[in-house]
Formats: C-alpha cells, sequence, structure tokens
C-alpha cells in the first residue's frame, strides 16, 4: 500500500477515536521540567496549550507565581489536581450575534460568555463590548472575577462575557437592535441562581437596560439576571459609584494603617468612564485633588482639580446616540484654566503626585509609566481597571517602594455592590443610598486588611498581590476541595 494512503487511515482512524481536543493533549506531552514547582508546571503547561491567549496566560501567571506558598500549606491541592482545574473554564458559550444597522445592512458579531467557577456561588462578572473582545481576554477578565469576587466575602463565583461590537459611533437604536441580539442568545445560559452579568467597558446602564428589557420578555420572568439596572427596576442606589468609590476606600484605609490620608495629595487617573468619575468624586471628598484624567483621544491637566460633574457630562454626551466628536477635549470648554493634551492620554504618568489611580483599561501603565511615576514621587498605584499595568511595570513599582493595590482587590467594589444588588432582588427591597454606601465601605476596608494579613501570615508583609491572590484562591480552593473532583 502506497504510503500516503497507509498514513491517511492512520490519520482518520486516530481522529475517529479521539476527540479534538484529547487529541491536541495526546500530541502535546504535558510539561514536566525536573525542578519546577507545582505552580512553574501547570503555568508552562497553560502556556503551551493557549499560546495566543495573552492576556489570559498573563492574568494567570500573576496569580500562580504568587500562590506556592499556600501550594506548599496545601499538599493535597496538587494531589487533586486543583490547579489543574481552576485554570480551566467551567463552560465557555460562544455565539452569532447578528442585527441591523440604520442602513438596513445587516451586521455579524460574535458573543462569548466565560463561566469559569462556580464553587462558592453563580458565576458573576461583567459583559464587555469592545472590538478587541476575545475569548484570551475575557478568560483574562473572568479568571481574575474569580478571587475577586471572594475577596469580596459574598457568594458569587466567578465568569466574564461580551462581544467584540463597538458601541461607539452607534445610534440608540443600533445599540439595542445588538442588545436584544445579544440576549436572545445569552438568555438560555444565565439566570439569578445561575449567571448573573453586569457592566464593563462599553456596556453602562443603556446596554444594561436594552439586555434587561429583552431578557424578562423571552423568558416572561422578572429577575434580578442583571445588575447596574435603572434605579426604577431593581437597580442598586450606589452601584454606579461603587468601583470608584470602593478604590479610594480600598487606598484610604492603606493611607490609614500608616498613619497618612487622601488630604492634600495629589491624584493622577487614567481614564475618564464609570470608574474613573467616582473615583475622582471620592478622592475630592476626602480632600485630595485629582489633577490629570484622560480618553483614547487625549489627556486633560486641571492643578485646580479635575470636576468630576464635567466629566459626568461628556460620558453621559459619549453614549446618547450621538457621539460623533464627543471626547475629552470638551473639558476645557467648562474649565477653561485646564489643558488639553491630544495624543496617548499615558501621559498622565508624567505629573508629579502622590497617588496613581490607572482607571482605564488593561496593559496602559507601562514599565516607562512606572519609572517616570517614582522619579515624580509617587507613593501609592490604585489600580481601578482590570490588570492596567504591566507586570514589568508592578515589578518595578514594587521594589522601588510604591505601596501597589491591585485591581482584584482595589476594584473589588463594583461587582461588591452587585452583589448587594442580588441581595436587593432576591428580598423584593431596596436599601438607601447610604445603607449601601456604608456596607461597600465597611466592606471595602476590612477587605484591605483581609489582604494585609494574609501578605503577613505568608512571610510577605506589604506585598498586596500576594496577599489578594492568596486569600482569594484559599476560599475557592476549600470550596473545591469540599465539592469533589468537578
Ligand atoms: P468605561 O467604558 O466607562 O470607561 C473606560 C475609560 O477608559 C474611558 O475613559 C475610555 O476612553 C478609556 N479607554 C478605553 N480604552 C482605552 C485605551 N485603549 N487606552 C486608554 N484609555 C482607554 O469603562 P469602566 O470605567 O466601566 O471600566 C474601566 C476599567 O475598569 C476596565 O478595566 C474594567 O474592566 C474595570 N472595571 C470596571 C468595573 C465597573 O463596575 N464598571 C468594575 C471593576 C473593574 P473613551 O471614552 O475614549 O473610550
Ligand atoms: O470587573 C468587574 O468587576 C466588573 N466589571 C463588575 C462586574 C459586576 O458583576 O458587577
Amino acid at each position: 500500500m502506497p504510503l500516503h494512503i497507509l498514513v491517511m487511515i492512520c490519520e482518520l482512524s486516530f481522529a475517529n477515536v479521539f476527540s479534538l481536543p484529547e487529541l491536541s493533549s495526546r500530541l502535546m506531552p504535558p510539561v514536566r521540567g525536573e525542578n519546577m514547582t507545582y505552580s512553574e508546571r501547570v503555568i508552562a503547561e497553560l502556556e503551551a496549550r493557549y499560546p495566543e491567549q495573552l492576556e489570559f496566560i498573563q492574568a494567570a501567571k500573576e496569580v500562580l507565581e504568587t500562590l506556592q506558598p499556600a501550594l506548599d500549606a496545601h499538599p493535597e491541592y496538587e494531589e487533586n489536581a486543583l490547579l489543574e482545574r481552576i485554570v480551566e473554564p467551567e463552560r465557555v458559550i460562544m455565539f452569532r450575534v447578528p442585527w441591523v444597522d440604520d442602513e438596513g445592512k445587516v451586521q455579524v458579531n460574535r458573543g462569548y460568555r466565560v463561566e469559569f467557577n462556580s464553587a462558592i456561588g453563580p458565576y458573576k462578572g461583567g459583559l464587555r463590548f469592545n472590538p478587541t473582545v476575545t475569548v484570551g481576554m475575557l478568560k483574562f477578565l473572568g479568571f481574575e472575577q474569580i478571587f475577586k469576587n471572594s475577596l469580596t466575602t459574598l457568594p458569587m463565583g466567578g465568569g466574564k462575557g461580551g462581544a467584540d461590537f463597538d458601541p461607539k459611533g452607534k445610534s440608540n437604536r443600533e445599540v439595542m437592535a445588538f442588545c436584544q441580539s445579544f440576549m436572545t442568545e445569552l438568555c438560555r445560559h444565565i439566570g439569578p441562581n445561575t449567571d448573573v452579568p453586569a457592566g464593563d467597558l462599553g456596556v453602562g446602564g443603556r446596554e444594561v437596560a436594552y439586555m434587561f428589557g429583552q431578557y424578562k420578555r423571552i423568558r416572561n420572568e422578572w429577575t434580578g439576571v442583571l445588575t447596574g439596572k435603572g434605579l426604577t427596576f431593581g437597580g442598586s442606589l450606589a452601584r454606579t459609584e461603587a468601583t470608584g468609590y470602593g478604590l479610594v476606600y480600598f487606598v484610604d484605609e492603606y493611607l490609614k494603617s500608616i498613619g497618612d490620608s487622601f488630604e492634600g495629595k495629589k491624584v493622577v487617573v487614567h481614564g475618564s468612564g464609570n470608574v474613573a468619575i467616582y473615583a475622582i468624586q471620592k478622592v475630592a471628598q476626602l480632600g485630595g485633588t485629582v489633577i490629570a484624567a484622560s480618553d483614547t483621544k487625549g489627556w486633560v491637566e486641571d492643578q485646580e482639580g479635575i470636576d468630576y460633574q464635567v466629566l459626568e457630562h461628556i460620558y453621559n454626551k459619549k453614549r446618547s446616540g450621538h457621539d460623533q466628536g464627543v471626547s475629552l477635549a470638551m473639558y476645557v470648554d467648562e474649565r477653561p484654566n485646564a489643558i488639553w493634551h491630544d495624543g496617548d492620554g499615558r501621559g498622565v504618568w508624567q505629573l508629579p503626585c502622590d497617588i496613581a489611580l490607572p482607571c482605564a483599561r488593561e496593559n496602559t501603565l507601562h514599565l516607562e509609566d512606572a519609572q517616570a511615576l517614582v522619579a515624580n514621587g509617587c507613593k501609592v498605584v490604585g489600580e481601578g481597571a482590570n490588570m492596567p499595568t504591566t507586570p514589568d511595570a508592578t515589578t518595578y513599582l514594587m521594589e522601588n517602594g510604591v505601596a501597589f493595590m491591585p485591581g482584584k482587590a482595589a476594584n473589588a467594589g463594583g461587582v461588591l455592590v452587585s452583589g448587594l444588588e442580588m441581595s436587593q432582588n432576591a428580598e423584593h427591597l431596596s436599601w438607601t443610598f447610604e445603607e449601601v454606601d456604608g456596607k461597600l465601605e465597611s466592606l471595602m476596608r476590612g477587605m484591605f486588611h483581609n489582604v494585609d494579613d494574609t501578605a503577613r501570615e505568608y512571610g510577605h508583609e506589604g506585598n498586596f498581590v500576594m496577599g489578594a491572590n492568596i486569600a482569594g484562591f484559599l476560599k475557592v480552593a476549600e470550596a473545591m476541595m469540599a465539592q469533589g473532583v468537578c
């Protein structure tokens, strides 16, 4: 028999016996270096299996690299392949999202939901609408969400979703058509006790409301299936402010622990969206001055203090369905003493400041930005966004005496109040702004101490990355162990 026919027969029978994932894992021998620790081995296996999922690998490495002390204390985790399980999502859903634009043309986007881990509660996490969205990006966000949600102390698992849809430049009707089509498929996978999405980059109150309306219509069920809803249909007071406020409460608790405060501090912020706006408001309430903010078109410097209400106004214009030509540059129309800089918003990192709050998106604070911050006297970095600081920048900041507050703890206020929204919906009650804000503040301040104490307990005082990762991980790991191999 000719050799190429023999090869074909072998290939066919091989493919019949093994499914594609089985086949590729059999072809790829597990990575086992001689002196590798458990976490190093799992990282190496992930890098080999998902080389194209760059953000996910970055996030997984950042967590796993800090867990070894906890893994050493719990050899049963390796015996039960706990890390190998925790890095794989329980389920990844991908679907087509067809919709019709204002010209009557059919458009098609790709929608996703990554249901990562439900050990401690229903999947919970936001939806991101942005042209850069991929499975790898949502796996990074979903993975972070597992540990962040665990740190809140509320019973929420980790998930994330979204689509490569760009709401920018779209009319309200187009955004509605997209959201309705997206939810037509997503609604069969979610539910108040199964998976509860919310907003994220590109998804705010407008999009959540359109999706909620479509869910209710298809399922004939009024339930708290999404958080970040409008106040007239089950939304929680203070959810809009929660991530920014929570970030500032967390950083403030750190300052308090060293006998300091926001009073008189100069602060720079990257971003001017939901997280940034309310962080800026809270810094001002605590006596600090935010001197810069940014968007994708450039950045604004206002040494008299950024006025968060002007940012709110621009934010709402950007999401009005008539956003052509709207940018943060409009800030100087209302505050003539401010200076607008066209171009890369990373210019904010060049200003002398005491505290830096990256609140835009991942990988937007690079090594050279970290060097400029340190050279200009910055002492604290609090991540309002998810993974905004690159790994080399994080290392540089931590090695140069900057107190570094990782996003999975510092920005947990948003999902925390989402959890409170779920409780209010389940009880058919609405709490006052003061009640919700009070719970947010005390839980964020408590979270700082949990992170701080955990770092100390594992011999790395002041390493809040390690404290957050270990504290978030241990609760999920215990739950997974108790529930057996699943
Ligand atoms: P928004 O869409 O409201 O705001 C995002 C801001 O970042 C805008 O100012 C936007 O500018 C800017 N931005 C977007 N892309 C870039 C980029 N490539 N470079 C520089 N700036 C950019 O999002 P959110 O405020 O809700 O989210 C911000 C971050 O916080 C994300 O990482 C998100 O995952 C995280 N997060 C959000 C939570 C929430 O409750 N919303 C909770 C926890 C974390 P422009 O307006 O020009 O697009
Ligand atoms: O990254 C995040 O924590 C969010 N986007 C908020 C998620 C939520 O479910 O409120």
